[in-house]
């Protein structure tokens, strides 16, 4: 039987297929899902979780006149699938291919750019507000997930929203888990409402009651309202939504394509900021997904039969071990030693951490602005707080980090995992920006390591100095270009390694830049010049001994490192040489360009700016010796 979704090209065929044929639609979508995914990798459970909410939100709503706002914009396949990216979806994630999440880039559909977690009430208030000023009524659409709702960002657009009293709906994707399970207060109250028969049982009543009674409209209807919130007073306690002003729907079953759609034509007609909450299940209906939603959060490609990752997602010693095994070590020596987590418990590592000192590990939920000012307090109450974050994620706490930590001195350590390209997840993921934005702020100590063994040696080195201290890694394995760990010297703070004397030209390579560089200056090599390595490990503080010392043996220096060059590393040297008057020095700064970087595999990407050992050699070979590279 020829599948409905191939009829699909936009919402408008969708709203042509027979109401009681979309669960079957729904159906093929998962399933369209699950066999792309499995190759591609991607973010399968959230969305396998939200297709009957797409395809109601798409069903009832005018998209893209109606604006629809997913909220991450991970649990969006179905969304995608819907809106004419049926025929690209099978280059999802992939370099030259549609996005992982909305993009405006990609599609009239795709309302906001997203990627991190937390803006869709925010962006629904302010289209909410232009749409007003201009005069026009299209509907605005808020999904958001349960976790993402207790971020502070989403708190602080429904206390604006409430305030305002826009009109739009918020529909609550409430599936009780974050990327594992979702924390909190919040997440606590939710299920409070779950497991409260009573209220749902007079919420319905009262509905049906108002209903039956359209003579009078309003007026019952309000009385209605005040009487329910009375109820609900006795029954719900806090009575959240309603009390932000946001009117309160639900709970009901996200998965029940006929009630969604038939609450939300009943909604879109109302007027103020509505809630509608709804209850899903993570990973829904694929056996594994529903078994092992972590796993299948954010998915290597896999074997639809087995579930087995394959040979892409085999797990590889990774920096993410290593620091897990590090920081479990420490914490095992030392009682002082607390970790902080944003929701990341798995991504980052922190669960055995968690397993073996449950007393000592803080998962705070996605909430990065409070997980810093709550490590620096447990910092200033005697403890060495160990904060693991993406370093895209700690965007969101750069005021915390100046004022609550650098500024008062004090010992946190931040572990930025997938510091550089992340690959797939692209422009919203990459970690490029964190050597800009740390290496500025007083008092920071900014390091990086050049394996894995060298970021367990820095984690010792930073939890016996009391100061802020942050150690940037890649995503995935050990070292790019090499294989393995290299020797390693002792490591000393502000202190670099030279790995390679030579007489031409010095390398100051960072992080995972050091293997490619070794591998840069046999290439270089081949072309007649012999290049030093010098694995820089601290950005700051520089090895400024070193440099005053390189600089008389070298007139030409090469900065490598995989993040911004505006701000980075580089940057960092050549203030270092301007600042001490160092003549006669030509310094070539290499790194990630001016530039927000998409998706691909990781390998690519490199290819594409230039990052590969043949890229750099020849950058080098051309412009600082003016030779063509062998
Ligand atoms: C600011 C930020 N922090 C962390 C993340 C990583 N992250 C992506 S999805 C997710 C969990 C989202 O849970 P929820 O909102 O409940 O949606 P679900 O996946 O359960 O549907 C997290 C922590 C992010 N995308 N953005």
């Amino acid at each position: 039987m020829k599948r409905l979704l191939d009829k699909i090209n936009s919402p408008l065929d969708l709203k042509r297929i027979d109401q009681r044929s979309l669960p079957r639609l729904a159906q093929e979508i998962r399933q369209e899902i699950i066999d792309v995914v499995s190759e591609t990798g991607g973010h399968l459970a959230s969305s396998l979780g939200a297709v009957e909410l797409a395809i109601a939100a798409h069903y009832v709503l005018d998209a893209p006149r109606d604006k629809i706002l997913w909220d991450v914009g991970h649990q969006a396949y179905a969304h995608k699938l819907l809106t004419g990216r049926r025929k690209s979806f099978r280059t999802l994630r992939q370099l030259g291919g549609i996005s992982g999440f909305p993009n405006r880039g990609e599609s009239e559909y795709d309302v906001f750019t997203v990627g991190h977690s937390s803006t869709s009430i925010s962006s629904a208030v302010g289209l909410a507000a232009a749409r007003d000023i201009r005069g026009t009524n299209e509907k605005i659409v808020a999904i958001i997930g349960d976790a993402a709702l207790a971020n502070g960002m989403a708190f602080e657009a429904m206390n604006h929203a409430g305030h305002l009293r826009k009109d739009l709906i918020v529909i609550l994707n409430d599936n009780e888990l974050a990327i594992s399970r979702s924390v909190g207060a919040l997440s606590r109250y939710l299920n409070s409402i779950l497991q409260n028969p009573v209220y749902n049982k007079v919420h319905t009543d009262l509905e049906k009651l108002v209903k039956k009674i359209p003579m009078f409209g309003l007026t019952t209807y309000r009385a209605a309202r005040k009487f329910e919130r009375g109820v609900k007073n006795l029954l719900v306690p806090g009575i959240f939504f309603e009390s932000l002003d946001f009117r309160y729907f639900g709970p009901i079953d996200g998965h029940n394509i006929d009630l969604v759609i038939n609450n939300l034509r009943r909604i879109v007609k109302l007027k103020g900021p509505i809630i509608l909450h709804t209850i899903t299940k993570k990973g829904k209906g694929y056996k594994f997904s529903e078994e092992y939603p972590t796993d299948f959060h954010g998915s290597y490609p896999f074997d639809k039969m087995s579930g087995e990752k394959t040979a892409a997602g085999k797990k590889v010693a990774t920096y993410t071990s290593a620091f897990s095994e590090k920081i479990t070590e420490l914490a095992a020596e030392r009682k002082d030693i607390v970790a902080v987590s944003a929701a990341m418990l798995p991504g980052t590592g922190l669960n055995r951490f968690a397993e073996k000192f449950p007393e000592r590990i803080f998962d705070v939920g996605i909430a990065e602005g409070h997980a810093v000012t709550f490590a620096a307090a447990l910092a200033r109450g005697g403890f060495k707080p160990f904060i693991a974050i993406y370093p895209t994620f700690l965007q969101r706490a750069y005021d915390q980090m100046v004022h609550d930590v650098c500024l008062q001195d004090l010992g946190v350590v931040f572990c930025l995992d997938r510091a550089g390209m992340v690959g797939e997840d692209g422009a919203t993921h990459n970690g490029m920006f964190d050597i800009s934005y740390l290496r500025h702020i007083p008092n920071m100590i900014v390091a990086s390591p050049k394996d894995a063994e060298e970021l367990k040696a820095m984690m010792g080195l930073a939890a016996n100095i009391d100061k802020p201290f942050s150690i940037r890694y890649p995503k995935g394995g050990q070292l790019f270009g090499i294989g393995e760990n290299m020797p390693s010297s002792k490591v000393e703070l502000g202190k670099s390694e030279v790995l390679k004397e030579g007489k031409h030209v010095v390398i100051l390579a960072l992080g995972s830049m050091v293997g490619v560089s070794l591998e840069v200056a046999e290439l270089l090599s081949k072309s007649g010049i012999d290049a030093a390595v010098v694995n820089a490990r601290f950005i700051k503080p520089l090895d400024r001994e070193l440099i005053e010392e390189l600089s008389k043996k070298f007139s030409k220096f090469v900065t490598i490192e995989e993040n911004v060059v505006s701000g980075g590393f580089g940057s960092a040297v050549l203030e270092f040489i301007d600042r001490e008057n160092i003549k006669g020095i030509e310094l070539k700064a290499i790194g990630l360009p001016d530039e927000f970087i998409e998706h691909g595999k990781r390998e690519e990407l490199m290819r594409k700016y230039n990052l590969t050992p043949e890229g750099i050699a020849g950058v080098i070979a051309r412009e600082l010796f003016d030779r063509q590279p062998v």
